[in-house]
């Protein structure tokens, strides 16, 4: 094999060749930051799954699931790091267990995300099988951590809303994001039984300071009270707009017109109209429907001009061959592409109001000033 590093690589395709990397500026050695600070090693076991964020001071926030022992006990937890300029890359620290001396979390804690807010406030997630009040099912666990502050404890936010423990299946996979009025935004996937059925469907919730976390409710089903999602709903990713819409894909094993593969589907909640209907955007493009196998692993991102991008992996056969591809999509925000008054009440009539209104005042004014 080649000793050349990747840096000075020339991939070369059937139908196209490019440099992986031309620019002078070369990527710093790569380091390992969940174990070895201050020249201890300590982290003797696996460490895996890790999600990150950059806050607006340029600070790298790390998070990740580790088996490491330790005094939070033998079972797994969500470790953190970070990294300053001026400070280099922290050490480790467990962020699911220990809150003022107390290490109460005895589950295992994995699949942690993060997500920073403009406050730089550190918002992160994960999937925990600790027992308590809420059951023994898998639940979504929270913690933030503020620099007054330090870390909060950990609090489970799929369960027990209003001191009602009605989440009783698992919950797993959640994907963190913070909006611009400080609005958290989760999502994961959840086996509780319910109006929605006994397939696993996609969860939300959000907190918002004033609130605090609201209760967790279903997205991929149930539009309207009607409950047509009856395949398995899995891996969600969220992000939000400029205008704090929320975007949500998942795979989606539901059949219909796109036949009776996995899809990838999409919902969207907007301030003014709440969340929409579940739609699959993988197949059925102009009413055609050739995307016949598996798509899965969506994730999501949202640029400058409100268009939303979605990539996914996925087994459709096709020009390209038999072998498992990586597929794209985009498009505009279905909020804002409707009729510009439809948020308006009355639409039309409501501008045709003020015009007869202040037609009225003028003659109002008018016959007083003639009266004198
Ligand atoms: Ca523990
Ligand atoms: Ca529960
Ligand atoms: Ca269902
Ligand atoms: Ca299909």
């Amino acid at each position: 094999m080649s000793s050349t590093p990747a840096s000075f690589q020339n991939i070369t395709r059937p139908i196209e060749s490019f440099n992986l990397k031309s620019s002078t500026v070369d990527f710093s050695n790569t380091t390992v930051i969940s174990d070895g600070f201050g020249g201890v090693y300590w982290n003797d076991n696996f460490s895996g799954n890790p999600a990150f964020a950059i806050d607006s001071s340029n600070t790298v926030h790390v998070v990740w699931g580790d088996e490491t022992d330790g005094v939070w006990g033998t079972d797994d937890e969500i470790m953190y790091a970070n990294y300053t300029i001026g400070a280099g890359w922290s050490n480790a620290t467990v962020i699911s267990d220990e809150f003022g001396g107390v290490y109460w979390n005895d589950g295992d804690s994995y699949r942690s995300t993060v997500a920073v807010d403009n406050s730089n406030i550190i918002h992160v997630v994960w999937y925990d099988g600790t027992d308590g009040q809420w059951g023994t099912d898998r639940e979504i666990m929270y913690a933030n951590y503020t620099i007054a502050t330090g870390w909060s404890n950990a609090t489970v936010i799929s369960d027990g809303f209003d001191g009602v423990y009605w989440n009783d299946g698992g919950s797993f996979g959640p994907t963190v994001v913070v909006d611009s009025s400080k609005k958290v935004h989760v999502v994961w996937w959840d086996w509780t039984i319910g109006p929605w059925g006994t397939d696993m469907e996609i969860m939300y919730a959000n907190y918002i300071i004033t609130n605090g976390w609201s209760n967790a409710t279903v997205i991929s089903d149930g539009f309207g009270g009607v409950y047509w999602n009856d395949g398995d709903s899995g891996t969600p990713a969220v992000a939000v707009d400029s205008k704090n819409t929320v975007h949500v894909v998942w795979y989606d094993e539901t059949d219909g017109v796109w036949g009776t593969d996995t899809e990838i589907m999409y919902a969207n909640y907007d301030i003014n109209t709440g969340w929409s209907n579940a739609t699959v955007i993988s197949d059925g493009f102009g009413s055609v429907y050739w995307n016949d196998d598996f798509s899965a692993d969506p994730v999501v991102a949202v640029d400058s001009n409100n268009i939303i991008h979605v990539v996914w992996y996925d087994e459709t056969d096709g020009v390209w061959g038999t072998d498992t591809e990586i597929m794209y999509t985009s498009f505009a925000n279905p909020a804002f592409t409707v009729g510009i008054t439809q948020g308006i009440p009355f639409g039309d009539f409501y501008i045709l109001f003020i015009l007869v209104g202040i037609i009225g005042i003028i003659v109002y004014i008018k016959r007083k000033v003639y009266q004198k």
